[in-house]
């Protein structure tokens, strides 16, 4: 259906705070309002879409390099998907002290932490700090929604149109538009017609909600349910859990942070910062990693290795051996230790088995989720788990929902069913580049561009943390401050030059995709059905997004710029 040039789809990324049944979200049509597109109430230099971490810091960059910026932002605050993601239980899975920027030095010795793993809310705390102490607000416009983006050969500039009928023509875009923005709101049939509440974990009201004596359905256990599960069960007279695939979950061991490492870290940050950014993911270079493979060590040895870093807790898990991820042999031995675990926590073997993943699946595959006393939780006896892998949901009801012939009441249904992850926001966003090539067009077979950075025939177009870059395999914070600051240097080097635009080469980008996959290929990473696929979203294209590795995809950035840009079409 299409209104007022826009269609109304099933989807509810254009929702600021929750949102109601009826009316979940609006999609631009190919219906482009091109006198706003032609007639620009204001020019800058560089236009950034979102004012989460990628955009705020880009702002930050931009105005060091004494250039225009102005930054839109559908949200009416900082902080991306901090500001979105209110759910219950939510918190950071990658440690307080890394996942914090480092381009300031002042800014990381100042900033207190208080949490091994930090809550959303003080994530989102510490953005708006950053937003005051860097004075970033008087850029930023908020609750407004980017719409169309359009490339003017004329002129060279692009035509930036939102929701709120501001525009903007700009030399440069850069989307800093975050890799889990669009949640994923499945097709169940009769959803409209429950009469109860129902919230996607990404689009939490920012009043919160009271689940007091309630029933509540939770559907999903990927990261968000995990989180929220036992968080919501603690609030809620009754939970039921809807499980389509049983997940790999670590104990995050969370509690205060400890004074003494922090004081250690931050004696010499910088050092602590450079270990990190040689990890694969640019985390963790201080949490237990063992260069080595587990081949040679005998059962015992090697169970003794992963009760060590099950005890640190989270991620370290997965650095007990170096080849975890590369041979399913070692990664079964992992598998098999983690399903002991579940085992061993849970009461009823029947509930154990159906949370238990079937021993082929690859443990890393999917990302692995941190808990807080999640699979205990199933041992309360108000918390029921409702196997839908072979039953899937067959409707909402006006009073719950229906699966497997069995009708489940409720007063409302929690929706963890994730993100159209990494393209998502990109292409619900009306961008279009030389001879008015639509990006949902040129990314029809999977997403193509060149170093994660650019598309080939979007010139002067940048994404932060973009398909073909490692951002999701990594702590975001780490991706963005590269991707940043190479954009950065982009920028002042056409300035130098006196060049006014860069686009990535087709051939170096269709190479660069073979290499994305070639390197996911080397790794048990593409063997199941994740978001790193797009696997989750029916009808998406199935493409490893994601590049494996940031150190050397680091390198060859830094070889790239070197080298002139090679790979770049300057003009
Ligand atoms: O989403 P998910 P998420 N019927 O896609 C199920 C980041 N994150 O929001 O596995 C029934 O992982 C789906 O089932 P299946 C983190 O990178 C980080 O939890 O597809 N079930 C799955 O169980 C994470 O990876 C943190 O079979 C349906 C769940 O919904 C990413 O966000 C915290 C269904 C979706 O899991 C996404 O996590 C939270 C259907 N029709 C999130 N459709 C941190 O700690 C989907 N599902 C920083």
């Amino acid at each position: 259906m299409v209104v007022d040039g826009f269609e109304i789809v099933d989807e509810i990324s254009n929702i600021e705070h929750g949102f109601s049944k009826a009316r979940w979200g609006r999609r631009a049509t190919t219906t482009v309002d091109c006198e706003k597109i032609s007639n620009m109430n204001d020019e800058v230099d560089v236009l950034i879409v979102g004012a989460g971490f990628g955009g705020m810091y880009m702002l930050h960059k931009v105005r060091e390099l004494g250039l225009s910026a102005q930054v839109f932002e559908a949200g009416d605050g900082v902080g991306g998907t901090w500001y979105w993601n209110r759910y219950p239980g939510a918190r950071c899975d990658v440690e307080s002290l890394e996942y914090s920027y480092s381009f300031d030095a002042e800014l990381q010795q100042e900033w207190k932490w208080s949490e091994r793993y930090t809550s959303q809310p003080e994530i989102l705390e510490y953005a708006n700090h950053v937003a005051d102490r860097f004075d970033l607000r008087r850029d930023i416009e908020f609750s407004t929604r980017v719409e169309h983006t359009h490339w003017n050969e004329a002129t060279n500039r692009w035509g930036v149109s939102t929701d709120t009928g501001r525009t903007c023509s700009a030399q440069f875009v850069v989307m800093a538009t975050g890799c889990l923005s669009s949640a994923n709101v499945p097709d169940f049939p009769g959803i409209d017609d429950f009469a109860g509440e129902v919230y996607h974990t990404g689009r939490w009201p920012h009043e919160g909600v009271d689940f007091a004596g309630k029933r509540v359905g939770v559907i999903g256990t990927g990261s968000s349910g995990i989180q929220s599960i036992p968080v919501i069960a603690e609030q809620c007279a009754d939970l039921t859990v809807f499980q389509r695939t049983p997940n790999y979950s670590i104990p995050a061991h969370n509690g205060s942070i400890d004074s003494q490492y922090e004081a250690e870290v931050k004696a010499d940050y910088a050092e602590f910062r450079d270990e990190n950014r040689q990890m694969n993911g640019g985390f963790g270079a201080r949490s237990g990693f063992h260069d080595e493979p587990s081949i040679g060590y005998a059962e015992e040895e090697r169970r003794a290795r992963f009760e060590q870093q099950w005890q640190r807790g989270g991620f370290a898990f997965m650095r007990a051996f170096n080849d975890l991820m590369i041979d399913d042999t070692s990664n079964a031995t992992a598998r098999a230790f983690v399903r002991d675990k579940i085992a061993a926590v849970v009461d009823d073997p029947e509930t154990a088995a159906l949370l238990t993943p079937v021993p082929t699946q690859v443990i890393g595959c999917k990302r692995i989720c941190l808990d807080t006393y999640y699979f205990e939780t199933y041992n309360h006896d108000h918390v029921h788990l409702v196997d839908v892998s072979t039953a899937p949901i067959e409707t909402f009801t006006p009073t719950g929902l229906r699966t497997g012939g069995v009708e489940y009441d409720f007063d409302c249904v929690v929706l963890a069913t994730g993100f159209d992850a990494m393209t998502g926001t990109l292409t619900r966003i009306d961008i279009r580049g030389v001879d008015d090539e639509a990006l949902t067009d040129a990314w029809s077979a999977g997403p193509v561009n060149y170093l994660g950075l650019q598309v080939p025939g979007f010139p002067n177009l940048f994404t932060i943390t973009g398909p073909g870059s490692p951002s999701v395999l990594t702590n975001m914070i780490v991706a963005i401050e590269h991707h940043v600051e190479w954009i950065s240097d982009c920028i002042e080097h056409l300035a130098a030059t006196g060049l006014s635009t860069i686009s990535a080469a087709p051939d170096a980008a269709a190479t660069w995709v073979d290499h994305v996959n070639d390197v996911a290929d080397m790794t048990l990473m593409p063997t199941c059905n994740s978001w790193y696929l797009g696997a989750n979203i029916p009808g998406k294209t199935r493409v490893f997004m994601p590049l494996i590795g940031l150190p050397p995809y680091a390198e060859k950035c830094t070889e790239v710029a070197q080298a002139g840009y090679e790979g770049f079409i300057l003009a």
